[in-house]
Formats: C-alpha cells, structure tokens, sequence
C-alpha cells in the first residue's frame, strides 16, 4: 500500500485522497465554542467533540459551492427541471402517497401539486436525497468556507441539535453538498422549525419516511405564508421598463391594479388588489415577464433562486395538467 501511495503521489494520482482531508475539526476554537453552546443545551461536551474529530474536509463540497446551477440564463435552467420523466415521477409519487398528498392540502392549505413540485425538483421523488455526509459537508463549509462559515456553524450546530431531538446520529446523516437532507431536502435549522411528525409515530423522520417528508414540505411552506387563494405566477406583457435586471424577482410590491394602471397587460383580474411583483427571464423563445405573487416568494424561502421557484411552478401546472388535479 505504502508503495502503491508514493508511486501515486509521484505520478499526481492522490486527487481524491488529497480532496478528504483530516482535517482535525475538534482542534479549532469555533468548533470548542460551539460545544460549550451545545453543552449548556444538554449534549455531551466530549460526545460532541468525538464526533468533529472524524469530520471531514470535503474539497467538491467547496467546488459544489462555487458553482450553483442558478447561475444559468432560464432557457438553461428550465429543461434541467422540467422534463416529461419528472412528470411521470410525480405520477407514481402520487399514485403511491395520494391521500398523505391530499391530507396535507386539506390540512396545511398547500396544493398537491405544489407539494410534488417541491420534491420532484430536490430529489426526484426520494431517488436523489445525497451521498456527502452531512457532518462532512457543514463542517467543510463552517470551517473552511469564509463566505459562508457563520450560517454553516450555524447548521453544524442544528445538526447536532437535531440528533438530540430526534435520536439521530449526526455522523450517518446522508445529504446535499450543502447539508440538505432527505426528501425535501431540509437544513438541519429548518428541520428543526418545520418538520412535522405526519404519520404520528412520534418522530419527524424526513429521510426515510416520505409520510413525514410531504407533511413538512407543506408545513415549511405553509408557516412562511402560502395562501391558497390565489395562484403563483402570471406572463405579462409590457412589462420590461419595470425590470433592471433579467432573471431577478423585482420587488415592486404593487397592486395587480398599479401594475395594470401602468400598461402592464395580462394581470390575472383576481389579483387586482395583491401586491406583486414582476421577473424578467431570458427565455428560449425570447425575453420573458411574469406578475409574481406571495406564492412566489414563499417557494424562494425554500431556496432564494427566482430561478428555482420558476422551475417549481412551472412543475406544478405541469403535474397538475398530468394529475388532472
Ligand atoms: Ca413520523
């Protein structure tokens, strides 16, 4: 082995050695700090710092980071999400989890649709929930990711709130480059706030349990404002003095009716007294506007990409037509 190692050091071959490294996580001051937090909530000091010592650095974590799909222009974006296999996906989603799916709209007020959308996009129905380890991923990018280190401690701290509360093992969570996990792919603060235990078993398990998975994806939405009284996004036309800059959600926050009154056409009449908003896409057959509602902006609480929440809705009707809901 030892020779094997310094052939493939001589020849540059260690990449995917040298990208995991040991990275002696339990050493560092923030991570004594955040065990002390940890402590005084009623976790174990040494357990806690045990557990950091096998976490580690994770260099395509970093390299995930520098790199988000949303990025794109939307005719780039879009065909990643909305594609005919997706649909069929939420089929079977659906055909197996109806009433749980139906249950949740009746109960949380979130369409079905919406709630298949959601994660149809995060993880193809539960197929692609992520292979990093959690610990790995918010330590990497708690620790050794600048930019963004205060809200990942945060989440590293969540994490292991998370394993008290629920009686999960922070080492063996499986997630996202960014430690998002199970089928909606949760953060650990918001699985925290917004899981819920749907199938009343008396844990909130969004992992393996898609019972539990549908009830939180509609909570989550639910507690940051949806309103099932009206729809999420409309095109417009004449829109394009209103938006400085494409693939961005304007917050212009006026009424369906100030939006109209300016020579905006095609605002739904039922949103006449909504405050909305207005997004300019590249789209593949040209320049595209949309009056966008509340709705919008909650699903942008599940991820802050007006890109994302483009592709969720869109998604929706997609499923909706399909389901004939
Ligand atoms: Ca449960």
């Amino acid at each position: 082995m030892r020779i094997i190692q310094t052939i493939a050091v001589a020849l540059g071959l260690l990449g995917a050695t040298v990208s995991t490294v040991q990275a002696n996580y339990a050493e560092r001051a923030e991570v004594k700090a955040m065990a002390d937090r940890l402590a005084a909530k009623g976790l174990d000091r040494d357990d806690v710092l045990s557990v950091m010592s096998q976490a580690k650095r994770l260099d395509s974590v970093i390299n995930a980071m520098n790199r988000p799909a949303e990025k794109k222009e939307w005719k780039d974006y879009r065909p990643i999400f909305l594609k005919p296999a997706r649909v069929t996906a939420a089929r079977r989603f659906y055909e197996t989890h109806q009433e749980t799916l139906i249950r949740a709209e009746q109960e949380l007020g979130v369409p079905v649709e919406v709630i298949l959308a959601i994660i149809g996009v995060e993880t193809y129905y539960g197929k692609n929930k992520g292979s990093f380890r959690a610990l790995d991923a918010l330590a990497t990018l708690g620790l050794d990711y600048p930019k963004r280190a205060k809200f990942f401690l945060g989440e590293l701290e969540s994490l292991f709130l998370l394993g008290k509360e629920e009686n999960l093992k922070p080492a063996e969570l499986k997630g996202s480059y960014a430690g998002a996990m199970g089928f909606g792919q949760f953060i650990p603060s918001s699985y925290l706030a917004y899981a819920v235990d749907f199938d009343h078993d008396g844990r909130r398990d969004l992992i393996d349990n898609p019972i539990d998975a549908i009830g939180s994806v509609a909570n989550y939405l639910a507690e940051h404002g949806w309103d099932k009284t009206y729809g999420i996004a409309a095109p417009v036309g004449n829109a394009a003095s209103l938006v400085e800059r494409m693939e961005s959600r304007i917050e212009v926050k006026e009424t369906g009716q100030e939006l109209s009154s300016k020579g905006v056409s095609g605002v739904p009449a039922d949103w006449a007294s909504l405050p909305l908003d207005v997004l300019g896409l590249h789209g593949a057959s040209g320049d595209e506007y949309w009056a966008v509602t509340k709705n919008f902006y909650v699903i942008t609480r599940y991820n802050r990409s007006p890109l994302y929440a483009m592709a969720v809705t869109q998604l929706s009707e997609e499923i909706a037509r399909e389901l004939s809901l």
